[in-house]
């Protein structure tokens, strides 16, 4: 009971009493989403040719634009502000209900006859967004963005259009005219998005949706090779090879990494052990989620972990990438020392990419350095990335660190590096990832022991 009461008296856009003591005219009375999606159904199953039909979404301000408004003024400055600027768009409930779409949001259905029309009303709210905020004396800087979707058009259902039509309206506060039209493919994404959130947690129960693939490291002053990388692979059932540049951010946004890094360690470990077992003593490297590594018993596990497998700590190698950041930087740095005073080598993984390269060197405590692809691939024809490679290499060394150089394709790259003095490479001229078995098998065809 006290909850609606209390809602009525904080959100402005269920209208009446907040509207009433900013004194902003008659309030707009916001219909709730659950009415919106309705109207969508049945405006979608409208079939009047001489008539369109729009569902429209006007985000009021950014949810950054919100956040700093709380953070600098407080709620009731932002509920005052909003009250104006809904005020202000009064106008628009001239024909139609307004409904409430998120905090700073709200949705209508337009409908029009003609295209002057439509050019003429989205003119006319862009130019209301447009208007400067004053509230009590002062000025306020808020980004609208309008999110548009022709509901004659629009094939899915009504909760994914909203979503669609919500995000298009963030993407408009970013164009040029202020707004932006739906975007199926968007809503899509975000449905398979979804879908792979959904079953990640199923399939690290199940034989073989993810998977290991192995690719070699040579050594560039030798020729031989003595690493080799786990990189890993989700064979989804029904939205097949999904790469790990899709689904890890996915993960890593959820509880989930924690179970999906413990599965490829073990994965990880368990093989090379097995290699080892085999007198194919590899070094094996594997890529870590940052955040994983700030998980309290992330080290003891490890250790667990290396113990049962009876694996040599100096033949692990955790790489770390340099665009992901750290929450706790003191937390992280203290795990890895204590990674390096087992024995475990530390390597700072897509190095050049990040908005900070420096800050990585200074406060990563990392014995290797992998130069990311990007910097890699480009190297014949472009001299600036040759002299940043040249001196990425001397730098490292000055500061005791290997260096790995990866995604080389060509033998011209593997030279001109070589010539640089990089210790090692890595990348489809030496072999593209395969699993276990016909890794192995080509390893060691490649790489006869005398
Ligand atoms: O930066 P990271 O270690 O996460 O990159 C590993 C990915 O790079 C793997 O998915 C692998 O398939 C890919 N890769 C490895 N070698 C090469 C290469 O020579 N060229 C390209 N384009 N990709 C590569
Ligand atoms: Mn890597």
């Amino acid at each position: 009971m006290s909850d609606s009461l209390q809602a009525t008296q904080y959100s402005p856009l269920l209208g009446e009493e907040t509207a009433a003591h900013s004194g902003h005219g008659d309030p707009m009375a916001l219909r709730e989403r659950s009415l919106l999606l309705r109207e969508i159904v049945a405006a979608q199953q409208e079939k009047a040719a001489e008539r369109r039909t729009f569902l429209v979404v006007i985000n009021i301000a950014d949810t950054k634009n919100y956040d700093d408004i709380i953070r600098v003024f407080g709620y009731k400055f932002a509920d005052d502000l909003l009250n104006i600027r809904l005020a202000d768009l009064d106008f628009i409930r001239q024909d139609q209900p307004a409904f409430r779409v998120g905090f700073w949001s709200i949705g209508l259905i337009y409908r029009t006859t003609g295209e002057d029309d439509l050019r003429y009303s989205w003119a006319k709210l862009n130019a209301v967004l447009a208007k400067p905020l004053i509230c009590r004396g002062i000025p306020i800087s808020i980004k609208a963005g309008i999110g548009i979707c022709d509901l004659m058009k629009s094939p899915i259902a009504a909760e994914d259009l909203l979503q669609a039509t919500y995000l298009a309206g963030q993407a408009g506060a970013a164009s040029p005219t202020g707004w932006t039209e739906c975007n199926y493919d968007l809503a899509e994404d975000h449905r398979r998005a979804f879908t792979l959130i959904s079953d990640a947690g199923h399939a690290l129960t199940t034989a073989d949706e993810f998977q290991l693939s192995y690719q070699a490291r040579v050594t560039l002053r030798s020729g031989q090779a003595d690493a080799v990388e786990a990189l890993l692979r989700w064979y989804h059932p029904v939205l097949g090879r999904v790469t790990p540049d899709e689904f890890i951010p996915l993960i890593e946004a959820t509880g989930l990494v924690r179970d999906l890094t413990s599965w490829v360690l073990a994965y990880a470990i368990a093989q090379a052990a097995k290699w080892h077992s085999d007198n194919q003593k590899l070094k094996i490297c594997v890529k870590i989620s940052t955040k994983s590594l700030e998980e309290d018993d992330f080290v003891s596990r490890l250790r667990e972990l290396l113990e049962t497998y009876k694996f040599p700590p100096a033949y692990l190698e955790l790489e770390f990438s340099e665009r992901r950041s750290f929450s706790n930087l003191p937390v992280a740095r203290g795990r890895l020392l204590e990674l390096r005073e087992m024995g475990v080598n530390i390597s700072i993984d897509d190095f050049g990419t990040g908005t900070n390269s420096f800050w990585s060197l200074e406060n990563i405590p990392a014995n290797i350095l992998k130069i990311d692809r990007n910097m890699i691939k480009s190297l014949p024809d472009n001299v600036r990335h040759q002299a940043l490679v040249k001196s990425m290499i001397r730098m490292a060394h000055e500061l005791d660190m290997e260096v790995v150089a990866e995604g080389v394709e060509t033998a011209a790259v593997r030279d001109m590096l070589h010539g640089w003095n990089c210790d090692f490479a890595e990348g489809f001229l030496l072999n593209r990832p395969m699993p276990a078995d016909a890794f192995i098998s080509w390893f060691t065809e490649t790489f006869p022991r005398n």
